[in-house]
């Protein structure tokens, strides 16, 4: 990890009275939970198109069901890490969070706020849209494997976001809102997976100071006007503690 970089990230912080950050898979890799892409990543081992698609749920749910099923028994076993809890701390005084991650992790470090653009693995939803609201369920394992709808008794759904399905409005109009920002950090993230992967050049358009904090380079490290290669853990930890140490911490988002 260089020095300076997190010097810098660490002084536009400090000077800094609008801050949003954007996460993705790698902010959970410390606790545990896999990331898609990359040597361990999920599509090393499973293709995405299918499970992870309307189509390959209509083709078959029992399957898309199974993997979620597993996915929430791994996740159950994570707590927050160190990036998790440091975001959570920062939400306090107003810095915005936009995460593309399901497993809510940002949630139980208790962070204020948060834009969840994928969903939640935590969440079901009736597949058959009866108007039954989308409701939580975090028992594991769940007692009927595909579950049902409370209302219709047609299937049940996870409240994720799949490819080629649209984002919730509101959670993109609030992630394109938090885009007008001083400095704006795509942490832990591929950058690959479109709309989120837009977000770093809006901010970037609007002004924001743009910064990336990734274990590997990405498709967004040549546009940012910081990329910090290691990882979002020990970066954002030693960020902080330079942040809160060379002054008060400041009231972030106030204007
Ligand atoms: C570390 C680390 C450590 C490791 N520290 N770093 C424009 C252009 C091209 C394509 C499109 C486009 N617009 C839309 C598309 C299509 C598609 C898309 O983007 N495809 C691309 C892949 C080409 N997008 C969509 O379909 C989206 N929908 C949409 O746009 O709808 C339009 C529409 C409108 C109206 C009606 C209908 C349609 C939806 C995208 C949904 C994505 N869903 C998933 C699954 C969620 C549910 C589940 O979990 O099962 O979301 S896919 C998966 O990718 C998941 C993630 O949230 C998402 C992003 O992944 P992320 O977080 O970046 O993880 P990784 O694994 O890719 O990267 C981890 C990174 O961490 C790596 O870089 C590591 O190096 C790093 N790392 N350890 C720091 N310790
Ligand atoms: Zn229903």
């Amino acid at each position: 990890m260089s020095a300076d970089a997190v010097a810098t990230l660490a002084a536009r912080l400090r000077a800094a009275l609008r801050v949003t950050v954007l996460t993705g898979a790698g902010v959970s890799r410390a606790s545990g939970v896999p990331t898609f892409r990359g040597a361990e990543g999920l599509w090393r081992q499973f293709r995405p198109e299918d499970l992870a698609t309307p189509e390959a749920f209509h083709r078959d749910p029992a399957l898309v069901w199974e993997w979620y099923a597993w996915r929430r028994e791994m996740i159950a076993a994570c707590r927050p890490n160190t990036a998790h809890d440091v975001l959570a701390r920062w939400s306090e005084t107003g810095c915005r969070v936009v995460t593309q991650n399901v497993d809510d992790l940002h949630l139980t470090a208790g962070t204020r706020n948060l834009v969840r653009l994928h969903g939640s693995i935590w969440e079901l939803a009736c597949a058959n849209g009866c108007g039954q609201p989308r409701w939580r369920d975090e028992r594991v394992p769940l007692p009927e494997v595909p579950p049902v709808c409370p209302r219709c008794s047609s299937l049940a759904r996870p409240a994720v976001v799949w490819f080629g399905e649209g984002l919730a409005p509101e959670d993109v109009e609030a992630a394109m809102h938090a885009c007008t920002c001083d400095v704006f950090l795509a942490v832990g993230t591929s950058s690959l997976v479109y709309p989120a992967a837009g977000l770093v050049g809006e901010a970037r358009r609007g002004g924001a100071f743009t910064v990336e904090i990734n274990t590997e380079r990405t498709a967004a490290s040549a546009q940012v006007d910081l990329a910090i290669q290691a990882p979002a853990e020990a970066v954002l930890l030693r960020v902080d503690e330079l942040r809160t140490t060379n002054s008060e911490p400041r009231t972030l988002n106030r204007t």
